[in-house]
């Protein structure tokens, strides 16, 4: 009982309503044997890969208690059929790896291809992070160069950053009254870094005094002290969003800091967490949406009536990004473009050439509708607008 096993179950069942002959799934059930006296915040990381492929990554909440143990069902669609996968099952408690496995599967046809992995005595593995098991003993040898950590620091700005791997995801989203996010398509990213908060008024005011940057507001003729005094009535302390501040104004913090803002693919990928096709950061429950979002109104961990919440006062979404949806509009890199998403590249898209507006994304303390805290849900106005609902955060891309 105390060894470490892995059980790979395979399991051919054809469900005949699968009528593309090109694409399948994989479906893994993950069993996780009770975890006496742990605590802490858990995740699952899922990463399939394939010659044929770029590696996909998912970076998942653990639904299962672990101190009860339980099966958590993950599926990962649109894989092509005949490609050899490899996947990889990681186990997270506070960022920190504590148990991982791999299997290879060939996909079958028309078929519900399974792979159940069972995952026991995950603190023995935690106390020992140099053993490796015997059989994927030579795969993990060619991952680990390209390990990079999971959470850093960003010195200029002392921003907490957080690690978005590379991968596909479908973007957009085919809800009522949201037709600029049609057609859904598939994105390809590359990994990059993003801050894991808004930008605070403390950090803007740092930027400020380092900088000598003159905001747009005080172009456009408000004294500094009044641009302080209409921010602290949203935002009452420097923990809290800065606003008011336009698309030039953040792109200038941005450069300052040696990041920039994130593109709008890469806002879309980093909000969903690594769940696929849900309509929210945390899934598709809207009755949980105040454990997550500020938005119009109060409830639950909701205290803030008419002005944003402290940055970080809520959980976080699957790759430990908070406040994506709520608090404060987010400014994006790309010109806004409505049909977009028609012609746009697949790898790494830009956002168009050219055009009149910035995007804006994820919905504010403002909004009273949570079709706005969408992570599909897209917006956006002229890039000198300034706003008690607009703020931003910055990415840094890998290379
Ligand atoms: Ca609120």
């Amino acid at each position: 009982m105390k060894r470490l096993f892995c059980l790979l179950i395979l399991s051919f069942g054809l469900f005949g309503c699968d009528r593309d002959p090109e694409t399948t799934t994989i479906q893994m059930p993950i069993h996780l044997a009770p975890q006496k006296g742990l605590t802490g915040d858990w995740q699952l990381k899922v990463r399939v890969s394939s010659p044929e492929m770029d590696a996909v990554m998912q970076t998942i909440p653990l639904t299962v208690d672990p101190e009860q143990g339980g099966v958590q069902q993950v599926t990962i669609p649109n894989l092509l059929v005949g490609d050899t996968v490899k996947i990889k099952i990681e186990i997270l408690a506070d960022g920190q790896l504590v148990s991982e496995r791999s299997q290879s599967i060939t996909l079958l046809d028309s078929a519900a291809n399974t792979v159940s992995f069972e995952m026991d005595k995950l603190v023995e593995e935690k106390a020992d992070p140099e053993s490796e098991e015997p059989e994927p003993k030579e795969e993990e040898k060619e991952e680990k160069p390209k390990k990079l950590p999971d959470k850093i620091t960003w010195q200029k700005d002392g921003s907490k950053m957080v690690l978005i791997p590379g991968g596909s995801f479908q973007m957009g989203d085919h809800l009522d009254k949201m037709a600029n996010a049609l057609p859904v398509h598939k994105v390809k990213l590359d990994g990059f870094y993003m801050d894991s908060h808004e930008i605070t008024v403390g950090q803007f005011k740092r930027f400020l005094k380092q900088s000598g940057y003159k905001p747009e507001a005080v172009k456009a003729g408000w004294d500094i002290n009044h641009l302080w005094n209409e921010v602290k009535n949203w935002s009452p302390t420097d923990e809290h969003p800065v606003i008011y501040v336009s698309w030039n104004d953040a792109t200038a913090y941005a450069k300052w800091a040696g990041k920039r803002l994130p593109t709008e693919a890469e806002w879309e990928y980093a909000a969903r967490g690594g769940r696929i096709g849900k309509g929210y950061p945390w899934g598709d429950d809207e009755k949980v949406a105040r454990d997550y979002a500020n938005y119009q109104g109060t409830g639950g961990r909701d205290k803030w009536d008419k002005l944003t919440a402290p940055v970080g006062s809520f959980k976080p979404n699957g790759y430990s990004l908070y406040d994506m949806a709520g608090n404060v509009w987010e400014w994006c890199q790309d010109w806004y473009g409505s049909d977009y998403y028609s012609k746009s590249p697949a790898k790494n898209p830009p956002g168009p050439g050219t055009g009149k507006f910035r995007v804006l994304r994820g919905g504010s303390w403002g909004n009273s509708d949570t079709i706005n805290l969408r992570v599909a849900g897209r917006s956006n106005d002229s890039p000198g607008r300034r706003s008690r609902y607009i703020g931003f955060r910055c990415v840094s891309g890998l290379r």
